[in-house]
């Protein structure tokens, strides 16, 4: 049987950004393909880089859904099932907005794929394929091992996506995360991730966990195993890490380059409103904990969720310069988005506030960078132009110039001063 791995771009919601360039491997579809067994094969198309040869023969179309790429994967799986080919969706999106998934594919999986695989292969050959599966929480990723050889020829940035754990303890209002884990965090099992960077020879890794400090314990256990293997890491990680000065030290000693934290915001009533725990408990100050962390060495990835009931058109303005005050590597400026399931979804229906018929990710008018709800103290549209003109204040030349000159982080050494080059560059072209 062939089995054609889809990971869909954003279709025709992108507008003012190009979010396509510099795109990575998609790991969700290489575990997949490392769960085929011969004679089984699996080719992966990525919609974001490619075109997807909807005519070619193939047995069976998997694709992974999130909000943002719904409506483009509906249609990519509406033409597959035109030509007859049966097709499976699993993914976050999927899990979310369950009844509506499961009108555009043959089959749905809701959680991960790995325990429930096998059960849908049987099923398959036997044509007996359900309509929803529902697979049992566990250890994630358990003795499976991601198939990357899909992804050769692909282009894709030049570092590994990996997972350490999944899930996360926090409850934020506006994330995804609590819904599909149910507010849990697991690890797996050390000895399989060891394995897998050794199997696959994996030198530079971003650790795609929730987030990565969320276990410190076996977390400390992990990185001491990880400091022979001398590979270069970075993580998403919340920014409570700073407190534990034996964490930041191993991951220092492991090879940690630095890591994407989501700030989400620099006033503490947006923070309390977001319901962003790890930001609020028993640390305030933003500009202490970058420092600690500069004195490691950490380059610092910031996200920002900009919208909230307390943002106004010059708050945003000066998160923006309180990213470059502190010579972030990277910041991102992302529009509050009220995701489906999520407690800043129910409250905005309940209050009346939402926009594109409360469905803004299967609605044809939505675009990218676009608010899709009515925020307090502003205009949705104020709100959409203050977050592309914060992109591109960032991304600005003179931010560029300004926030290189650290010593300690950006202009560290050579490797550091090309990452900040190369990704800089690639985000200025992507929001202007
Ligand atoms: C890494 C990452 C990125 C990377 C992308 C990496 C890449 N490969 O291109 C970057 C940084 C670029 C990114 C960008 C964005 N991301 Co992102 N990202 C993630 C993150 C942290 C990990 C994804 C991952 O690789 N997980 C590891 C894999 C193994 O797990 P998985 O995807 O859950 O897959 C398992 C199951 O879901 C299931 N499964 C998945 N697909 C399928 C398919 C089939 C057929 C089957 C049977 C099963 C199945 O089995 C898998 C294995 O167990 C997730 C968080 C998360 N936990 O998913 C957010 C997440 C997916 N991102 C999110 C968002 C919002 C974004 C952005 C929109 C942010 C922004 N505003 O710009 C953008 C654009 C997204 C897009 N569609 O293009 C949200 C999506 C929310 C939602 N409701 O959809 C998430 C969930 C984060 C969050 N906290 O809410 N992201
Ligand atoms: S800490 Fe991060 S992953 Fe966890 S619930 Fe909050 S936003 Fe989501």
């Amino acid at each position: 049987m062939k089995i054609t791995l889809i990971r869909p771009g954003l279709g025709d919601i992108i507008s003012a950004y190009n979010l396509n360039e510099g795109s990575m491997e998609p790991l969700q579809l290489a575990i997949i393909a490392g769960l085929i067994k011969e004679p089984d094969e699996a080719v992966l198309y990525d919609d974001r880089i490619e075109e997807i040869p909807f005519d070619e023969k193939t047995d069976l179309v998997c694709i992974t859904v999130d909000s943002f790429s719904a409506r483009r994967s509906y249609k990519i799986s509406n033409e597959y099932r035109k030509r007859g080919v049966k097709v499976i969706m699993g993914g976050m999106h999927v899990f979310l907005m369950t009844e509506e998934a499961s009108q555009y594919a043959d089959s749905i999986v809701l959680g991960d794929v790995e325990p429930i695989w096998e059960q849908l292969m049987r099923d398959i050959k036997l044509q007996k394929l359900q309509k929803i599966y529902k697979a049992p929480f566990g250890t994630p990723q358990e003795g499976c091992f991601p198939n990357r050889n899909i992804f050769k020829g692909k282009n894709y940035l030049p570092v590994s996506l990996l997972q350490f754990s999944r899930g996360c303890k926090f409850n934020c209002a506006f994330c995804s995360i609590s819904q599909f884990f149910d507010h849990s965090h697991k690890c797996r099992k050390i000895d399989d991730v060891l394995y897998e960077i050794e199997k696959d020879k994996l030198k530079t890794i971003l650790f795609v966990d929730d987030n990565m400090v969320a276990n410190k314990p076996e977390l400390k256990i992990f990185l001491k195993e990880l400091i022979p293997l001398k590979i270069k890491w970075a993580s998403q990680s919340s920014i409570d890490m700073v407190k534990d000065k034996e964490l930041l030290k191993l991951m220092a000693d492991s090879g940690c380059i630095g890591n994407l934290i989501g700030f989400e915001s620099i006033n503490i009533n947006s923070l309390k409103w977001y319901n962003k725990s790890p930001n609020i408990q028993g640390f305030n100050s933003y500009k202490e904990g970058l420092s600690i962390l500069r004195d490691y060495g950490f380059l610092t990835w910031g996200s920002f969720m900009v919208g909230n009931d307390f943002d106004t058109v010059d708050t945003i303005e000066q998160t923006v310069e309180f990213a470059i005050k502190n010579k972030l590597t990277l910041a991102f400026f992302n529009i509050l988005m009220p995701y489906p399931r999520t407690k800043i979804f129910e409250q905005f229906k309940k209050e009346n506030r939402l926009l594109y018929d409360g469905h803004w990710w299967n609605h044809p008018d939505f675009r990218y960078n676009q608010a899709t709800f009515k925020p307090k103290l502003m205009s949705a549209e104020q709100l959409s132009q203050a977050t592309i003109k914060a992109n591109r204040d960032l991304y600005s030349i003179s931010s560029i110039t300004k926030r290189a000159f650290d010593l300690k982080t950006n202009m560290r050494n050579i490797v550091n001063f090309m990452i900040y080059s190369r990704f800089n560059y690639v985000l200025r072209n992507t929001s202007i």
